[in-house]
């Protein structure tokens, strides 16, 4: 029995075919085809009896003004024909357009823009810096020489050939967003006011919170004077407008060698304030990401004057802030490349 998608596929097929027609008798065998006793669109007009009657009020209609276009094609065809292939076929400038498909944005580029322009109000510009690191600036810079053991906490992914090259030179993928920070310095002088978004690279297995490539979001304030709590009222400022509710952050001690003291951060949960859901697991805290006053060796080993500059550092991940925002309950959606996920996103 007809439905409206064989009807299209009809229409479709039949005007691919009269194109080609170059003589007559070919385009009669195109009538009979779709228009004979026993033609395609004959016998959908004819199984229009068995169908239900709701039905029948849509396909009918459809089957028919079909077979009006295409007795007014064949004799347009033929007309043409008959002039030797000099009547143009005239435009129906009744039949519905197609539809044009326009693209949109992946939902991490959204997010992506919406952080930038939080920042941006805040009165941080944006720097950037290339995805295939020198081991100089994704660790020693950073106060992590070789051999330290915090190397350990990035699992690094290193290119082909590079273990021949200077130790420093060795080519890698970078493993978090943090190199920015010692290129930017190294050509700025303070004070520094930066984010910097960027894919990072890791070599790890995949879960629903883990990728091996995914997005970060690096900050970074340095100037006379800057303390532990210009970096919680940053945190809290974009954070409570990126949810658009009042966000408040909680601070732990952790390690990381570029950072002294070194921080875990948290923000009460957007969803049930605090009380405990299932965005939080129950927590009311979602963990955010790494934080801490820049190291006085890293502001050495770019140039500044650590008695006199001071400041913060922070890195958190981009994908994980969408999954909070948007409720997606697996990281893996973004990259997998199943439109029904992006196109939900479609504004
Ligand atoms: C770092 O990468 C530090 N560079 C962050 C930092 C910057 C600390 C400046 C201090 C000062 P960490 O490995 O914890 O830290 O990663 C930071 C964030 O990236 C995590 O909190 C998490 O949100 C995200 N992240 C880490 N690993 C993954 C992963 N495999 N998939 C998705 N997101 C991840």
């Amino acid at each position: 029995m007809a439905n409206q998608e064989e009807i299209k596929k009809v229409e479709l097929q039949f005007n691919q075919e009269i194109e080609k027609i170059g003589q007559e008798s070919d385009l009669e065998q195109l009538r009979i085809k779709y228009l004979g006793r026993k033609g395609l669109l004959t016998m959908m007009l004819r199984s229009l009896k068995d169908m239900p009657l709701e039905q029948r009020k849509v396909i009918g209609p459809m089957a028919n003004k079909l077979k009006e276009t295409f007795e007014h094609h064949l004799q347009i065809k033929k007309e043409e024909l008959k002039a030797g292939g000099e009547i143009k076929q005239s435009i129906d400038v009744t039949r519905p357009g197609k539809k044009i498909n326009l693209g949109h944005l992946h939902p991490l580029s959204i997010v992506l823009r919406q952080v930038v322009d939080i920042f941006n109000g805040l009165g941080f510009a944006v720097a950037e810096g290339p995805e295939i690191e020198t081991e100089y600036y994704n660790f020693d810079a950073l106060n992590l020489p070789a051999e330290h053991p915090a190397r350990d906490m990035w699992n690094t992914i290193w290119l082909d050939g590079s273990k021949s090259q200077n130790q420093k030179e060795r080519l890698l993928l970078r493993t978090h967003t943090s190199p920015v920070q010692i290129r930017y310095m190294q050509s700025h002088k303070p004070p520094v006011r930066i984010i910097s978004p960027g894919q990072v690279f890791r070599f790890e297995a995949t879960d629903q919170t883990h990728h091996f490539q995914f997005w970060q979001l690096e900050g970074l304030m340095i100037d006379e004077d800057i303390n532990l709590g210009h970096l919680r009222y940053i945190i809290e400022a974009f954070l409570s407008r990126f949810f658009g509710r009042k966000i408040q952050s909680r601070f732990e001690p952790s390690f990381f060698p570029f950072v002294e003291p070194g921080l875990q951060f948290s923000i009460s949960c957007p969803f049930c304030k605090s009380k405990g859901c299932s965005s939080c697991q129950k927590l009311g805290w979602l963990e955010m990401g790494g934080a801490g006053m820049v190291h006085p060796q890293v502001l050495r080993n770019v140039g500044y004057d650590p008695k006199k500059f001071q400041g913060f550092a922070f890195g958190l991940g981009l994908d994980r802030l969408a999954m909070h925002k948007y409720h997606i309950p697996d990281i893996r959606l973004f990259y997998n490349g199943d439109l029904r996920f992006i196109r939900q996103f479609k504004l």
